[in-house]
């Protein structure tokens, strides 16, 4: 796809955060000549809406107020600029995006919170190898879930990948040492680990995470060489509570933020950049194959703020 169109696509896929960040600052910049409290409020409304977080949010108005009373800004216009500078000071530290070298094995693990987009992004991610000339083999470790065996299944087919899977109910960690065997047999593609999400019973799927962690390890020294944390972008602050706990608890080294389509929170990644620290490696703007972007923290920032 040409360069345009697929900014394009990503500014469209954003729209719900776009209006909030361009469209609605713009409508309360416009025409103002004066900067005062009640244009401060306003904003702070905007950014909060847009989940940019109050550590953003302070800092960007306290940024505002400063330049104000040094007279070193005395259009409102150029507050977006500020805004976007800051986006990009926060979000630039976490752009990473992920490498993965071909003749040699590479283990993801997938995590995260039922319904978070684990299973699609898998599908898509795939995908996406698969026609970069990757050779892809997906284990179906949520053996929890009614379907989930199959859903994997459906994109494995879609994309041409084979599927590791036991019964329902199985352990998930035996599933992934049997995954792990293709490895050992010679196998030298990228091996992705879907996992159960269930929230309600968190002790054990940490435990159940753990071990399936622990048994890859043990498989192949050194992997799994990347734990995919997938959030949800539309539960906002929620999602950044949850990237906490995956973090410490199971040592997530990459996010996937999804949905940013259907939300206005999009401003959700910097939280989660600026409180984390971990790379942001894909976002999800959609659906389809091609809705699983690289994160790109130049692209992003200007997708949603221009
Ligand atoms: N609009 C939109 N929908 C998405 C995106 N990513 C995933 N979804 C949808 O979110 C729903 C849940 O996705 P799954 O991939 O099944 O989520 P999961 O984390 O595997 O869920 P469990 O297996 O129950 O733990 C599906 O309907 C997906 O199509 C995205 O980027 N945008
Ligand atoms: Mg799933």
């Amino acid at each position: 796809m040409a360069k345009v169109g697929f900014f394009e696509k990503l500014k469209s896929g954003l729209a719900k955060t776009r209006e909030v960040l361009t469209t609605d600052i713009d409508v309360l910049i416009l025409g103002k000549k004066d900067i005062d409290q009640n244009l401060y409020d306003e904003l702070e409304e905007l950014l909060i809406s847009a989940d940019m977080g109050p550590q953003f949010t302070f800092d960007l108005l306290d940024e505002v107020k400063k330049r104000v009373s040094r007279k070193e800004l005395d259009d409102a216009s150029q507050i977006k600029k500020i805004m976007q500078q800051r986006m990009l000071d926060i979000l630039r530290p976490v752009d990473h995006p992920l490498v993965i070298a071909k003749g040699k094995p590479f283990v993801i693990m997938v995590i995260g919170v039922n319904g978070s987009g684990k299973t699609t992004t898998i599908g898509k991610l795939s995908g996406q190898l698969r026609s970069e000339g990757h050779d892809v083999i997906l284990a179906a470790a949520d053996t929890f879930r009614a379907a989930a065996i199959e859903q994997l299944e459906v994109w494995g087919r879609r994309v041409g990948a084979p599927v590791i899977k036991q019964a329902m109910n199985a352990d998930p960690a035996a599933v992934a040492f049997d995954a792990m065997g293709k490895i050992k047999a010679g196998f030298q593609g990228v091996l992705i680990i879907d996992t159960a999400g269930r929230l309600h019973t968190r002790t054990n799927l940490m435990e159940e995470l753990k071990k399936v962690k622990r048994v890859i390890g043990r498989e192949l020294p050194g992997a799994p060489h990347e734990i995919l944390l997938v959030l949800d972008a539309t539960t906002g602050q929620n999602a950044v509570m949850q990237a906490k706990i995956f973090k410490d608890e199971i040592g997530a080294t990459g996010i996937v933020l999804t949905k940013l389509d259907g939300t206005s929170k999009g401003g959700v990644v910097v939280r989660i950049a600026g409180e984390l620290g971990l790379p942001v490696r894909y976002i999800g703007v959609g659906e389809g194959m091609d809705d699983l972007r690289p994160f790109d923290s130049r692209e992003f920032t200007f997708a949603l703020l221009d």
